[in-house]
């Protein structure tokens, strides 16, 4: 893991149509971030927030059928600005969501840098649908399938090239709620997955030293996109789109502490957490402890 680390708020709710999720970034650093990551021995640097202009809300381009498309692509073009700075002064880019429409310009800015960028998509969702078979028109649901360079030409050419990730490079975990279009994909580019179902009979240890093996094979770097709704709601309550289910919060330890063993993750963010939505900031205590762990913390 490299020395320094720069936290980056992204205060993003227009990729989907509850409120409260922009608050994600402060309310992770009431939880302590910083301090728990000086801890552990880095220099932690926190860059303040990318600044989300909220030209327009809940506005469905007709031609599009994509919420906030303009304000969305705006605040995610200058998120890639902003992580590319981070990676060429040598520091770990730690994102904080805002929903998980920001993963775009996360990777646009982080697979500049590595054009065999592996990818780890903690979620409940696939994250893979597009303007033609989202259900909602929200992009949250589609920042993957956009990295992929599939999707709307104002969200695939951010940062100025397309696409940003291999099918083949990407490994989801903890999905249980796909859209018919999204499974369609899926099987189509070949992209691993692992369901609840796979975690409750694997186990999340096999799970993982599978996933480790699967990217140390392919890529050299590994993005990790952490979305809370791929835990449990009931041990992650504060999250826009719970499905009920999921990962456990000692399943998802013991899969940060094994990335952190195998040292593959050359940055991460973790996203979807709406406080107002949460219960006495409980979500993004866990969202802490799991970076915590990600960083090396062995007490968890
Ligand atoms: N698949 C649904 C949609 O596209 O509207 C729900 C997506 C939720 C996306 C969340 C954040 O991971
Ligand atoms: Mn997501
Ligand atoms: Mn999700
Ligand atoms: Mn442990």
């Amino acid at each position: 893991m490299k020395k320094g680390i720069s936290i980056i708020g992204v205060p993003m709710d227009l990729g989907q149509t509850r409120r409260g999720v922009d608050m994600g970034p402060s309310a992770i650093r009431y939880a302590g971030v910083s301090e728990r990551l000086e801890n552990l021995g880095y220099v932690v640097h926190d860059e303040g927030d990318i600044r989300v202009e909220i030209k327009e809300r809940a506005q469905t381009d007709i031609d599009t059928n994509l919420k906030n498309l303009k304000a969305v692509a705006e605040g995610n073009e200058k998120l890639s600005e902003k992580i590319d700075e981070i990676i060429r002064l040598n520091r770990f880019p730690l994102v904080l969501g805002g929903d998980h429409s920001i993963a775009i310009g996360t990777l646009a800015g982080v697979a500049k840098h590595d054009g065999n960028l592996g990818v780890i998509w903690y979620d409940a969702h696939g994250d893979l649908n597009t303007a033609e078979t989202s259900p909602s028109g929200n992009i949250h649901g589609m920042p993957l399938a956009v990295s992929l360079g599939i999707g709307h030409p104002a969200l695939t050419n951010i940062g100025g090239y397309c696409p940003k990730v291999k099918p083949e490079n990407i490994v989801i975990i903890g999905a249980r709620s796909l859209d018919e279009g999204e499974r369609e994909l899926i099987k189509e580019k070949g992209i691993k997955v692992y369901t609840m179902h796979e975690i409750d009979r694997l186990g999340m240890t096999k799970i993982m030293e599978e996933t480790i093996a699967y990217l140390k094979e392919r890529t050299n770097s590994v993005h990790l996109s952490l979305d809370l709704d791929g835990l449990d709601p009931a041990e992650a309550p504060g999250v826009g789109t719970p499905v009920a289910g999921g990962i456990s919060y000692r399943e998802s330890h013991l899969a940060m502490e094994m990335l952190f063993d195998a040292s593959i993750i050359t940055s991460a963010e973790f996203v979807e957490i709406n406080p107002i939505l949460d219960e006495r900031n409980k979500t993004a205590a866990v969202a802490v402890a799991l970076m915590s762990s990600l960083f090396g913390d062995k007490l968890l």
